[in-house]
């Protein structure tokens, strides 16, 4: 079992992403950044995460990643390039073509969480400027288990979010 978690949209705030680098860094196996950081890319923060460039950053940075960590294949982007403002479609169709099982993105600044034709699609939510409905600085922490995916959003101080709990079971197999 993988444990991950998962930040973005920090904006310039380097003690935060430090805080979680600290706190989190011996505790869970990756530590993801989903792009507009406002750091720099040479940054030394950056030897721990797995980090993407978002709109607003400086160059050097990926502009996106695709991983395998166990039964997963693992797609980080900002998400900026397929017009997310405007709905998730062209995000959804990159991701099949790549046969991701997982989406982290970012730029919306919303905490958002949802399976969609089998894939999971998880922004975390920014960590210093949340946008819309959900007005949290929020985090995600993922367990990603042989047979359910579990995610726990926390806020900036690193307490639980409650109703921000969701759990998914992985499709049945295919013999
Ligand atoms: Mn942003």
């Amino acid at each position: 079992m993988k444990k991950i978690l998962v930040m973005s949209d920090s904006h310039g705030d380097y003690e935060i992403v430090k805080d979680i680098r600290d706190r989190y860094k011996d505790k869970v196996d990756l530590l993801f950044h989903n792009g507009d950081s406002e750091l720099l890319a040479t940054d030394k923060l950056w030897q721990d995460f797995l980090v993407v460039g978002g709109n607003v950053d400086f160059a050097g940075f990926k502009d996106e990643q695709l991983l395998e960590l166990g039964p997963d294949i693992i797609w980080q982007i900002h998400g900026h390039r397929y017009e997310i403002n405007f709905g998730l479609e062209q995000l959804y169709a990159a991701a099949q073509k790549k046969k991701a099982t997982i989406v982290l993105f970012g730029h919306l600044h919303r905490i958002s969480c949802k399976k969609h034709q089998g894939i999971l699609f998880l922004n975390p939510g920014s960590i210093t400027h949340p946008r819309g409905v959900i007005q949290e600085k929020s985090y995600a922490i993922l367990d990603l288990d042989e047979k359910i995916i579990k995610i726990q959003y926390y806020n900036r101080y690193h307490q639980p979010l409650k109703k921000l709990h969701f759990e998914f079971w992985r499709e049945e197999s295919q013999v």
